[in-house]
C-alpha cells in the first residue's frame, strides 16, 4: 500500500485497471457485440488496455497535483464517452459515428428519450471515478512537485502502442483485414474498443467528406456520357413481361458456379440447382459466364452491385463508407414506378455490413434480422441462423407481403454456406472432400445444406401459392474459396490454378426465371453483378437510360460481352485481362502483343472503375435527377425495428 500510495505510478495503474474492469463490465453488460469463439473474448478482454495506457497515460507528463487532476479528468472523459455510447445503443442498436451525430433525426429523438433510456444501474458507472476522487484528497500531497522525467510517460505510451498493434495483430487473425474492410461498427468495437472505433470513423469521416465537398454537378455529366454510351436497347421480346410481378431474390452465400454439376464421391453436390439449370420445361435461364464483381465489400458489394449497378469501391465496403450517398436504387424505383414494396431477410445482426444504415438511403421497406427470427442455439452455426429454418421462418413475413394489393421485391440472404462453413453433424449430407484442406473440404458439405434448403423454399413457395407469381432470381455473391487454397482447389479440379484459372473461377451462378415466359435455357452470354438492375428494369418495362448505371441488360442484343473485375481485371468471350496480362481464353497461353483493341478495352474498364469511384466519393448521384417525378429517398421514412418484425411473424 506504501508504494501505491507514494508513487504517482500507483494511482495511474489503479485508474487503469479501473477503467479496465469497467469498460469490459459495460462490454457484456450493455452491448451485444455477437463474439463467438474464444480468440474474440479474449480481444473483448484486453482492448480497453491501449486505449487506457495512451490517453491515461497522458496524465504522467504533469507533475504534482496536476496529474491527479489531468488523470480525473481524462477519466472522466472517458466515462462520458462510453456512457453516451451506451444511450446510443439502447435506443440504435450501434455506436456513435459522425454519421450517426450529423443525422439530425437520431440528434433530436436521442435527446427527447434520455429520460427514458437511462437505467438505474447506471450509477455504477461512476463508481472508480468516486473512488479515485477520495484517493486523490488524500494522496494529493505525495506526490512531488518536481521535474517530470520523461522516461516513463513515454514507456507508458509506448506499451500502449505496442499492446494495441499485438491487439490488432490478433484481431486480423480472426478477421483478415480488419481496418481495410471495416464492416460493421460492432465488430470494430468488440475487436479494437469504442475509442479506437471512434478514432477510425473520425480518420475515415473526415477523408470522405473532404473528397466529397471538391465534388460539383459537372463531374456527374462526364459520368453520364459514359453510361449512356454504355447503354443497351431493351430486348423486345422481354420488356415489360415481369411488370407488377412480385420478385423473390435468393442470395447464395459464397457460391461459385464451379459446384454445378460437379460430382464428389460420384455423387451430385447440388441436385437441386442442377435440376433447375437443366430444366427442359423452359423455366429458368442459367447465365454460365456469369462473375461476381466485389470487392473487399464482399456480400455488401454483391448487394450494391446488383440494386444500383455501381461497383463498390477499391478499399473497404460502400456501405460502410459510403452510408449517407444519394443513391437511385432498384427497390426505390420500383416503389416509384410500381409501388413495390421491398423487403430484406437475413439471419443476422442487422448491424452487419451497416445494412441497418445503408438500407435506410436505399429506400428499402422492410428489414428482417437476427431479432425477427428464432435463433435457439440449435438454429444456428457460424455467423447465424441456418438457412433452413431461414427460409421456414421467412415464410410468414412473405406471405404477409404477398396478401398486400402491391407486388413484392424480397430479398432472401443465405448464410450457412459462409467460411470457414461449418455444420452440425445432423446437418451433414454429403462426405467432406478429401484434399485435406478442411475449408476446401467442408466447402462442399455447406454447398449441399444450401441445395437442400432452396428445395425446401421452392416446395413452400409453391404450397403458398408464391412461386406461380413471382420473378424468382438466384444468384452467388462472390467467391467462397480464396487463392490460398488453390493447391486444394488444384486437385478438387483436376487442373493447375493459374491467375487465369482463377480468374475464371470467379464465376457464380445467376439464373432467372420469369413466370409465363419461356426461358432459354442456358445462356452464355458475358455477363456480371452490375448488369442485374437493367436487366431488372426492362424486365419490369422500365427504361433504364434515365438512370446512372455500369451495366447493362443482360438479355439486350447490343449487350456488350465484357465484364469488368473490382480490381482492374475483366473477361471477354475470347480474352481475359489477369493481373496486367492479357491471356487467350481458347489456349490460356499469354498474349505477347495484345490488339489496339484489347487495350482499349482495357483502358475503358479502368476509366469505368474510376467514374465508378468518382460516382461514390463525390455522392454525385445527389446532383443528378434521373426523371421529373423522381422523388430523392428519404432516409428519415424508414425504420428497421421490432415493432414491425413482430406483426409478421
Ligand atoms: C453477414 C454476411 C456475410 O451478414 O452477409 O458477409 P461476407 O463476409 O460474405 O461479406
Ligand atoms: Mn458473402
Amino acid at each position: 500500500m506504501k508504494s501505491l500510495k507514494s508513487a504517482k505510478m500507483g494511482f495511474f495503474i489503479l485508474a487503469l485497471l479501473l477503467f479496465w474492469l469497467k469498460t469490459y463490465i459495460i462490454y457484456l453488460s450493455e452491448f451485444n457485440l455477437g463474439v463467438n469463439n474464444l480468440l474474440q473474448h479474449f480481444l473483448l478482454f484486453i482492448n480497453p488496455l491501449s486505449s487506457g495506457l495512451v490517453l491515461l497515460g497522458l496524465a504522467l507528463f504533469f507533475k504534482g497535483n496536476r496529474f491527479g487532476i489531468t488523470l480525473l479528468i481524462i477519466d472522466t472523459l472517458l466515462t462520458l464517452f462510453m456512457y453516451a455510447n451506451i444511450m446510443f445503443y439502447r435506443d440504435y442498436d450501434t455506436f456513435i459515428t459522425i454519421q450517426t451525430l450529423m443525422q439530425t433525426e437520431n440528434a433530436s429523438s436521442i435527446g427527447k428519450s434520455v429520460l427514458n433510456l437511462f437505467e438505474w444501474h447506471d450509477f455504477l458507472y461512476t463508481l472508480d471515478l468516486i473512488v479515485l476522487g477520495v484517493l486523490f484528497r488524500k494522496w494529493k500531497t505525495d506526490w512531488p512537485e518536481v521535474h517530470v522525467n520523461l522516461k516513463k510517460p513515454f514507456a507508458v505510451l509506448a506499451s500502449g502502442v505496442i499492446v494495441f498493434t499485438v491487439n490488432l495483430g490478433l484481431a486480423e487473425i480472426d478477421r483478415p483485414q480488419l481496418l481495410q474492410r471495416v464492416f460493421d461498427n460492432n465488430y470494430i468495437v468488440k475487436y479494437l474498443g469504442a475509442p479506437n472505433f471512434a478514432v477510425l470513423n473520425t480518420v475515415q469521416t473526415v477523408k470522405a467528406s473532404a473528397k466529397r465537398s471538391m465534388a460539383s454537378s459537372d463531374d456527374i455529366k462526364e459520368v453520364e456520357n459514359y453510361t449512356n454510351k454504355k447503354y443497351a436497347e431493351p430486348n423486345a421480346e422481354y420488356f415489360g413481361k415481369a411488370t407488377g410481378k412480385n420478385i423473390i431474390k435468393i442470395h447464395l452465400e459464397s457460391f461459385q458456379s464451379f459446384l454445378i454439376d460437379y460430382k464428389l464421391h460420384g455423387e451430385e453436390v447440388t441436385p437441386f440447382l442442377n435440376s433447375l439449370v437443366h430444366d427442359k420445361s423452359k423455366n429458368f435461364t442459367y447465365f454460365d459466364n456469369f462473375f461476381h464483381q466485389t470487392g473487399q465489400g464482399k456480400t455488401a458489394d454483391a448487394e450494391l452491385l446488383m440494386d444500383n449497378s455501381l461497383y463498390g469501391l477499391p478499399q473497404g465496403a460502400a456501405f460502410v463508407t459510403k452510408d449517407t450517398n444519394t443513391y437511385q436504387s432498384l427497390p426505390a424505383i420500383l416503389d416509384q414506378k410500381q409501388n413495390y414494396t421491398s423487403a430484406v431477410f437475413h439471419g443476422d445482426e442487422k448491424s452487419f455490413w451497416n445494412r441497418n444504415q445503408i438500407y435506410k438511403h436505399l429506400g428499402v421497406d422492410e428489414f428482417y434480422g437476427s431479432s425477427y427470427y428464432d435463433m435457439s442455439e440449435e438454429k444456428v452455426v457460424n455467423y447465424g441462423l441456418k438457412d433452413k429454418p431461414f427460409f421456414k421462418q421467412s415464410m410468414p413475413a412473405l406471405e404477409k407481403l404477398e396478401e398486400q394489393d402491391d407486388p413484392f421485391y424480397a430479398h432472401m440472404l443465405t448464410l450457412t454456406h459462409h467460411y470457414p462453413f461449418l455444420l452440425d453433424e445432423g446437418d451433414e449430407s454429403i462426405a467432406p472432400a478429401e484434399t485435406g484442406d478442411g475449408t476446401v473440404d467442408r466447402y462442399f458439405q455447406t454447398a449441399r445444406y444450401l441445395d437442400e434448403s432452396l428445395e425446401q423454399f421452392f416446395k413452400d413457395l409453391k404450397k403458398k401459392g408464391l412461386y406461380e407469381h413471382s420473378v424468382i432470381m438466384i444468384y452467388g455473391d462472390h467467391y467462397g474459396i480464396s487463392e490460398n487454397h488453390n493447391r486444394a482447389m488444384s486437385e478438387i479440379l483436376g487442373e493447375e490454378i493459374t491467375p487465369l484459372k482463377n480468374a475464371n473461377l470467379q464465376r457464380v451462378p445467376f439464373m432467372i426465371r420469369v413466370p409465363g415466359v419461356d426461358s432459354q435455357g442456358i445462356n452464355h452470354e458475358y455477363t456480371g453483378q452490375a448488369d442485374v438492375m437493367p436487366t431488372m428494369l426492362h424486365l419490369l418495362g422500365i427504361n433504364a437510360d434515365n438512370y446512372i448505371q455500369f451495366g447493362t441488360d443482360m438479355f439486350s442484343d447490343e449487350h456488350r460481352d465484357f465484364v469488368p473485375f473490382r480490381n482492374g481485371n475483366f473477361m471477354t468471350e475470347d480474352y481475359s485481362y489477369v493481373k496486367n496480362v492479357f491471356y487467350d481464353n481458347e489456349t490460356g497461353k499469354a498474349i505477347e502483343e495484345p490488339t489496339a483493341e484489347m487495350k482499349e478495352l482495357r483502358d475503358q474498364v479502368h476509366y469505368e472503375l474510376s467514374l465508378n469511384d468518382e460516382v461514390l466519393n463525390g455522392d454525385l448521384l445527389r446532383f443528378y435527377e434521373p426523371s421529373n417525378d423522381w422523388e430523392p429517398i428519404d432516409p428519415s421514412k424508414y425504420q428497421y425495428g421490432e415493432s414491425n418484425e413482430e406483426e409478421n411473424r
